[in-house]
């Protein structure tokens, strides 16, 4: 059985979680929080998601733990038969990963701390976004998915971006990015429904206190250390 590591306040972890779930394999979730020697064993970048394969195999980085599930367990595709179909898909989660997961991202240190935002980074990371808006408008269709009649990982991906785009780019910059990409909104709010969707927020939930405290505890740890410098 596949054991996933990691922890449910992290997006990335969600949308590992939410492809498992999908495909309706049997899977065991070990929690785990960066920082940890437990993780760093497993994990070269100390990052989560993790999985752990049934020959004992470790595996990060989640888009290509997306690609070994999909290739390992065929059923229930969330590829389409088509190599440049597949290549579109693709194409999209990492654009999706560059130009609006990794902009978005950059304000998370100023908000867990309480710092401002200099307007230096906004402007940047509003560039970078920006890039994101025009490239997914250009590529995706929501009819009803990302890519067209079927479902595919990039719907799974771009969902689980987008939590983090609307909490902390649009939050920070005002700006409602997922409305800037026709037809955008109205599909992530039908993603948002699922069955699968709707578990795994209920996860995000249950774990966002503790997650919350030990992101306290590392601000505080930091602060004590350049203190006593
Ligand atoms: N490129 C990685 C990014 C994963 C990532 O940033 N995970 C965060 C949680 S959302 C993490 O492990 N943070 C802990 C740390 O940076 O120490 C992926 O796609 O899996």
């Amino acid at each position: 059985m596949i054991t996933l590591h990691g922890f449910a306040a992290s997006n990335y972890y969600n949308l590992v979680k939410h492809v498992l779930i999908y495909k309706e394999l049997p899977f065991e979730e070990n929690l785990l929080y960066g920082g940890s020697a437990e993780l760093l064993a497993i994990s070269p970048a100390g990052k989560v998601p993790v999985i752990t394969t049934d020959e004992g195999l470790h595996i990060s980085e989640s888009s290509v733990i997306c690609d070994f599930i999909e290739e390992t367990y065929p059923a229930m595709p969330l590829y389409p038969d088509n190599a440049g179909e597949r290549a579109v898909v693709r194409q999209i989660m990492k654009i999706a990963e560059l130009y609006f997961e990794l902009p978005s991202r950059r304000f998370i240190p100023y908000v867990f701390s309480g710092a401002e935002i200099p307007e230096s980074v906004k402007v940047e990371v509003r560039q970078v976004l920006n890039r994101g808006v025009k490239a997914l408008s250009r590529l995706c269709r929501f009819s009803p998915w990302i890519v067209g009649e079927q479902l595919t990982m990039a719907d799974i991906y771009v969902y689980h971006v987008n939590t983090i785009v609307s909490t902390f780019g649009s939050s920070q910059l005002e700006w409602d990015i997922l409305a800037a990409v026709p037809g955008m909104k109205a599909w992530n709010d039908a993603m948002s429904q699922s069955v699968i969707s709707q578990k795994v927020e209920a996860d995000r939930l249950a774990n966002k206190t503790e997650f919350m405290q030990k992101v306290k505890a590392q601000f505080e740890a930091a602060n004590t250390k350049k203190n006593s410098l």
